[in-house]
């Protein structure tokens, strides 16, 4: 049991009682720090990632978005043989889903989660150096959700996202040279530089943003999946926001409008359990997130944000029923950021010890570990795909130190007059 106030409110929001396939967010209550040493020592790719950006950030806490909240809290208790079982059903659940899916597939999923982990490492990287200016929200921890989603969609589809946007980014096809451009607020950029780290965004590709007001993508999203209806395009639309965005009255009366006028729109929150530096159980009265469909007659899903595959075939029902029949669907996505809240977050509001226990269930690691112990890959193939996931990371920085500032003309472009 956690063992001060604040740690109450994050035990209350993680025992709250699940639906049968969510089981495995059950076993947030124990503490996985034993599992900590013999399962980093498993995986090469995650036991790089665990360390370096969280040591090397040094937060700017004058910064407007720098958070402060509750002070940190003691080490949680461990219940090995609750661990254990946790970690055994996770990966049973994960390896039956490997099964049904093909190799290739598979490899490709896990090329694109670690693309985005390396990707965000150097831009945290250029951000610590002053490279990169402005408000930077990192995604590392939630890479499954984008990957998984993203993965079951048609070129044509679209994605509208918040200020948290470089993974849904790549993942929707836009190159990792024109993200980094961005973060760099070069011409090469996909918004030409004038937009930042929170407005990604490519017509092309049909990603839609990159949005920095909070939920100010959701009634968007709406309207967008009203056009295809209206148009007879049977596109669908993947909207994904923060839990803290629910609170928001835009959500629900997008929800509202979506699920009377029949549209394909696919509602998913990511949630993290954080708004800021607010705890989910201190900011929302009901924070069983799925359920809020029930209000308006909508079809709802919850699903672990850690496992790639389930965020992937939960997606793939939503998304047929976005597609045939025209209806909206909200997802829940139960997840975790491994870092701060943005690049200026000194995190006081959480425990190392509760970070760590996340970074156990890492969605990468998990994946990978299974991959291997199912004979999908090998250690060389591994390799191989950690070094091209590295050297596309380190591209992008060489295209965004090169491409030129965008001409001061542009000052004058694309604004309302
Ligand atoms: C309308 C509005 N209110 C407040 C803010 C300041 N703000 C920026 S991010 C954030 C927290 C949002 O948390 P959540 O929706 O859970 O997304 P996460 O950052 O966890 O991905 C807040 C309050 C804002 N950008 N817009
Ligand atoms: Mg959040």
């Amino acid at each position: 049991m956690l063992n001060d106030d604040s740690a109450n409110d994050m035990n209350e929001l993680i025992v709250k009682p699940m639906k049968p396939r969510d089981v495995a967010a059950e076993a947030d209550t124990v503490d996985n720090s034993t599992e900590a040493n013999s399962s980093s020592a498993k995986s090469n790719v995650t036991g790089q990632t665990d360390t370096a950006p969280m040591d090397t950030m040094q937060p700017d806490t004058t910064h407007p978005d720098s958070v402060q909240d509750t002070p940190a809290t003691d080490e949680q208790s461990i219940n090995p043989r609750e661990i254990r079982q946790d970690h055994e059903q996770r990966r049973q659940e994960q390896q039956q889903r490997i099964e049904d899916l093909d190799p290739e597939l598979l490899i490709k999923l896990l090329h694109e989660m670690i693309l985005i982990r390396r990707f965000e490492e150097k831009a945290a990287e250029a951000y610590t150096v002053g490279k990169i200016g402005g408000f930077c929200h990192l995604y590392i921890g939630q890479e499954a959700v984008c990957v998984g989603s993203i993965s079951v969609l048609r070129p044509d589809d679209y994605v509208i996202t918040s200020y948290r946007d470089h993974g849904h980014a790549i993942s929707k096809g836009i190159s990792p040279d024109e993200v980094m451009a961005e973060l760099y607020g070069k011409r090469g950029g996909c918004s030409s530089g004038k937009g930042g780290s929170m407005h990604m965004f490519s017509r092309d590709v049909n990603f839609l943003g990159g949005h920095g007001i909070v939920g100010g993508q959701i009634p968007l999203a709406t309207g967008v999946a009203f056009a295809s209806k209206y148009r007879s395009e049977d596109r669908v639309v993947l909207c994904y926001f923060g839990e803290a965005a629910v609170n928001q009255g835009a959500f629900h009366e997008s929800l509202n409008m979506a699920q009377l006028y029949k549209l394909p729109c696919i509602y998913i929150c990511e949630n993290n359990q954080y708004g800021m530096g607010t705890s989910l159980a201190r900011a929302m009265s009901m924070s069983d997130v799925s359920n809020k469909a029930c209000a308006y007659g909508m079809a709802s899903e919850f699903v672990d944000g850690m496992d790639i595959l389930a965020v992937r075939q939960t997606t793939e029902r939503a998304v047929k029923r976005a597609r045939e029949e025209n209806l909206p669907t909200l997802i829940e996505v139960r997840t975790y950021r491994f870092m701060g809240h943005s690049m200026s977050d000194p995190g006081n509001y959480r425990t190392r010890a509760e970070i760590k226990k996340y970074q156990e269930r890492d969605p990468i690691k998990l994946f990978t570990d299974n991959l291997k112990e199912k004979n999908i890959i090998d250690d060389a193939r591994l390799k191989e795909i950690e070094t091209n996931a590295r050297e596309i990371a380190a591209q992008s920085v060489k295209f965004a130190e090169t491409s030129p500032e965008p001409d001061a003309k542009e000052l004058f472009t694309n604004i309302m007059k």
